[in-house]
């Protein structure tokens, strides 16, 4: 068990594991003692020398501890941080595109998950098995009912899929894609790789496909598809258990529709065919969603503990559906008031647009409407998410300046999956970024140099959103597999248990620290009162700390994504 603090030494040098862009003039550590550091390279070479900063008692770990800013360094290649006593840091590389690499084993990393096809070791390496659930699926509660619904990811550990988080993994990934694809194109050897499209499209569509099935004729979309129970730790095909679809909830109609109107106009230029299938899609579900404007909201089925994937109320998912639905409309020259008066009426409820999880989807109506060339949305519209959206940055970049990770985190927000928490504020500032770019051109030469400051000030958090994930961060583990000297390695993932392989499938992010543990061997082993950040182990059990799922990598991608793009750019801070 890894704990930087808690080794015995009472020392903790802690980087990004991965590394740093050499062109950056602003290099992070943090260190649990002050005074000189130098940086060596392999050949153990000093290449910089610096002091740390003030002490800063830190909220989110609960230690006094110091900034360390290497930035100067540009030398390239394999370096380390040491201290006057000798203690060193995890090693980590000094280079152009670091994230590179990691980012695209975070988007391979759902190849994995692919279920109802064999994984061939062309494609896999070791990580192989044999076509999984390919039995029929029943329909829960109409007795007798089944249908053929193969395909699409496993949502995480286990071998559930659902709609909602599944909507959200695509729409991290299309969104991302669309204003990064600069990111985006390199081989990620799946069976589509060589064809035309992007192989980010490319694995999308196995999700896509499969969420196409889970429509019924009325545009009803089935909320999952699970056992009713989860599986033991089993390779997927030795898992024979029933699967079900479960009840049309109007979150789940909602998200496909949004996903389905969004990926239409992704797929036109890839496959039209394919586009013109989610396009009909989105249009039966939105029919649905007109046919029932009450929420239809999903609890599980007592005796059930597959994931619910509830919520509290549907308007999110409306909005996104209704943003969505209108893009397309545009482009199709269509009608589109219908979709912008419930646009409006949702909006002027008050609602939040700020997040980008299963939960909360309306972040994503603000990518669709800010991100628009056409503008579609009026002055008006494009107004109260753009104010929100700035404003929330502002917010996060607050966050920024309290805490010696200088991320935007609170204590509070150390939750179940809190790593998503972490990167999808990446995402809310990688959006204000546009937003202000977008705007440069029209404003004075004054108001062009106070939005650049802003912009560096919102990518600064996101690259420290970015460190933490890869290693700077009070528990000393990379949060991403195979990626850092200690990047944390088991997974509560049911394949890497059961394959007997050592090391787990490289570029699956942990769900990460949460400060209300909900599993038994956590809850167990971390004392209360324990500070967030620290409520972490790398533990199989521990899936309240360890799982992972598709929708914490596609959240982390986007946000690597525009990191890789702004050094492509030479906009390295
Ligand atoms: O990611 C979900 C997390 O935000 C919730 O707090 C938690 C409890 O409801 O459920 C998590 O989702 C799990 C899902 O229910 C089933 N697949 C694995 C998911 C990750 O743990
Ligand atoms: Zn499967």
């Amino acid at each position: 068990m890894r704990s930087t603090l808690q080794e015995g030494t009472n020392m903790a040098i802690m980087v990004n594991q991965v590394g740093y862009e050499a062109g950056s003039a602003s290099k992070k550590a943090v260190t649990s003692a002050p005074g000189g550091y130098v940086l060596k390279n392999a050949a153990g070479e000093i290449v910089w020398r610096g002091q740390t900063g003030d002490a800063v008692e830190d909220p989110l770990c609960g230690e006094t501890l110091y900034p360390l800013d290497f930035g100067s360094a540009r030398t390239a290649g394999k370096h380390y941080l040491e201290n006057e006593s000798g203690e060193r840091s995890d090693t980590f590389a000094i280079g152009r595109d670091v994230l590179g690499e990691v980012h695209n084993a975070m988007v391979k990393a759902l190849y994995f998950q692919r279920c109802g096809c064999t994984l061939e070791e062309k494609y896999a390496g070791p990580y192989i098995h044999a076509a999984c659930h390919m039995a029929d699926s029943w329909i829960y509660g109409e007795k007798g009912h089944s249908f053929e619904a193969r395909g699409g990811w496993h949502d995480a550990g286990d071998y559930g899929r659902y709609i909602t988080p599944g909507a959200v993994t695509v729409g991290h990934l299309l969104y991302a894609n669309k204003l990064y694809p600069q990111s985006f194109r390199e081989t990620l050897h799946i069976p589509e790789s060589g064809n035309e499209a992007a192989d980010v499209l490319n694995e999308c569509r196995y999700e896509l496909e499969w969420m196409l099935k889970m429509q019924r004729e009325d545009g009803g979309v089935y909320h999952k598809l699970t056992a009713w129970r989860h599986a033991p730790f089993v390779m997927p095909e030795e898992d024979r258990d029933d699967f079900y679809a479960y009840p049309v909830s109007s979150l789940a109609v909602a998200d496909f529709c949004a996903c389905m109107a969004l990926a239409a106009r992704v797929y036109d230029s890839v496959d039209r065919v394919f586009a013109w299938r989610m396009e009909a899609a989105a249009k039966l579900a939105w029919q649905w969603l007109e046919k029932h404007p009450e929420p239809v909201l999903f609890v599980n089925p007592e005796g059930s503990n597959t994931g619910e994937y509830g919520d509290s109320t549907d308007a999110d998912e409306r909005l996104w559906a209704a943003a969505e639905m209108m893009l397309l409309a545009a482009r199709r020259g269509e009608d589109r008031s219908g979709y912008m008066t419930v646009l409006g009426q949702i909006l002027a409820t008050g609602l939040a647009v700020t997040d980008f999880g299963w939960t909360d989807v309306a972040g994503f109506a603000a990518l669709a409407v800010l991100t628009d060339f056409r503008q579609t949305a009026g002055e008006e519209i494009r107004e109260i998410f753009r104010g929100q959206v700035l404003r929330e940055a502002d917010r996060l970049a607050d966050l920024g300046t309290r805490n010696v990770f200088a991320m935007a985190m609170e204590a509070k927000d150390f939750c179940w999956g809190s790593n998503m928490v972490v990167t999808n504020r990446g995402i809310l500032l990688a959006l204000a970024c546009e937003i202000l770019r977008a705007g440069i051109k029209d404003m004075s030469q004054d108001q062009a140099r106070e939005a650049a400051a802003r912009m560096a000030r919102y990518q600064e958090v996101i690259q420290a959103q970015i460190d933490y994930l890869l290693g700077k961060n009070i528990t000393g583990y990379s949060f991403v597999t195979g990626y850092g000297d200690h990047a944390y390695r088991h997974p509560h993932l049911r394949t890497t248990a059961a394959d007997g392989i050592d090391e787990p499938m490289a570029g699956w992010v942990s769900g990460g620290p949460n400060g209300r543990p909900g599993d038994e061997l956590a809850i167990r082993e971390i004392p209360a009162g324990t500070p967030p950040m620290k409520c972490y182990l790398d533990r199989e059990e521990c899936y309240s700390l360890n799982e992972m799922t598709i929708y914490w990598n596609s959240s982390a991608v986007f946000v690597t994504a525009f990191l890789r793009s702004r050094a492509a750019a030479g906009e390295i801070l």
